[in-house]
């Protein structure tokens, strides 16, 4: 019998890569996609995995629950990805009722669209790092207690527990993966990684002649969000449901990773990189490191792809797309 997926903000990051994961395992994809005004720029990251054609495209959204129920109805999933939220950090302070409306309170409009539609099929939440903010244990696991720094952090943490709650209240098959930071070429241009390597690709085609960023010194356990995504089904293909840390082990400053970019292309972080307050935040997350212990254990789960390799890998890409 072919398997049948849900996935929720599957025009991000990592709704293309567990696409086109799960595509590769035989499933077939349905994808929730809210209506924009910006027609036709929704799935360029589909297109660019080249799975744009096979992702069955749903018109739903995280804050209307009639739509999620016809959504579910329609897919009948055995497995239902809940990616879809707000997810810039910096946004939520400008944004923090939208952010908890749909991080927050939308993963209650997915659980009860589950409950109601196919309560029978099993669910992933995507949970963040974030939650840990302020860190409460120099490495953050399942047990580590949470908190958090930012309306973003704040609404995760509902989504987190409502998700335990729907698990130990109803017995759905609810899981959460508390992902830390991953990252890619289909990275949004916001995030310090992609705004990095966009950065140096166009410096080094002279383009621009400097790099503005905010607090250098911040620290962040940074993996490859095709690793990351691997994880997430790997939840679900467990008997029992559960939460789990996906996180690398291992952290760097944002200035280290800069430093990554700007060498592979030859050039010096000290010749462009500009320190601007205007990207320092209200409030900030100083480190983060993941203890991705339990992952390794139970789904058998490792990173195969370094930070290294990756801000390698997005450089190029930056540098091919500002070429093409
Ligand atoms: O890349 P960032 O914006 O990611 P952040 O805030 O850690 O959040 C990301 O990872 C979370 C997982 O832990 C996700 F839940 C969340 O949705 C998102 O994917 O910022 C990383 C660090 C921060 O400390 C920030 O202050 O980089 C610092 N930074 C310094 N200059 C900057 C900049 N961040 C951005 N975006 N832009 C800058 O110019």
């Amino acid at each position: 019998m072919t398997k049948r997926a849900l996935v929720t903000g599957v025009t991000g990051q990592d709704g293309a890569y567990l696409s086109q994961l799960l595509l590769e395992k035989g499933y077939e994809v349905y994808g929730v996609v809210r209506r924009s005004s910006h027609f036709g720029v929704a799935d360029h990251r589909l297109r660019w995995l080249g799975v744009d054609k096979d992702v069955r495209i749903l018109d739903g959204n995280l804050s209307d629950l009639s739509s999620l129920i016809r959504n579910v109805e329609q897919a009948k999933p055995d497995e239902v990805y809940n990616l879809a939220a707000q997810s810039f950090v910096a946004s939520s302070w400008q944004q923090p009722i939208l952010t908890g409306n749909i991080t927050g309170v939308g993963v209650t409009n997915v659980l009860e669209a589950v409950r109601i539609a196919a309560p029978g099929a099993r669910f992933y939440q995507a949970s963040s790092s974030e939650m840990y903010g302020k860190i409460q244990e120099a490495a953050q696991s399942e047990t580590t207690p949470f908190y958090p720094r930012s309306p973003y952090a704040v609404a995760k943490l509902y989504g987190h527990w409502i998700t335990v709650n729907y698990r130990e209240s109803f017995g759905l098959h609810a899981s959460s993966g508390i992902l830390f930071n991953h990252e890619s070429p289909l990275r949004g241009i916001e995030f310090v990684t992609r705004k990095v390597t966009d950065g140096v690709a166009r410096i080094k085609r002279g383009l621009q002649s400097e790099l503005r960023l905010g607090n250098i010194d911040a620290k962040r356990d940074w993996g490859h969000a095709k690793d990351y995504v691997r994880a997430m089904w790997l939840m679900l293909q467990q008997d029992v449901a559960d939460d789990y840390v996906v996180a690398t082990g291992l952290t760097t400053t944002v200035r280290d990773m800069c430093k990554i970019a700007f060498e592979h292309v030859g050039l010096s972080i000290d010749d462009h990189l500009v320190i601007d307050p205007a990207f320092f935040r209200p409030a900030e997350v100083d480190v983060l490191l993941g203890n991705p212990a339990k992952a390794k254990a139970k789904l058998g789960w490792e990173p195969l792809i370094s930070l290294d390799q990756m801000i390698r890998e997005m450089v190029d890409a930056d540098l091919a797309r500002i070429a093409g």
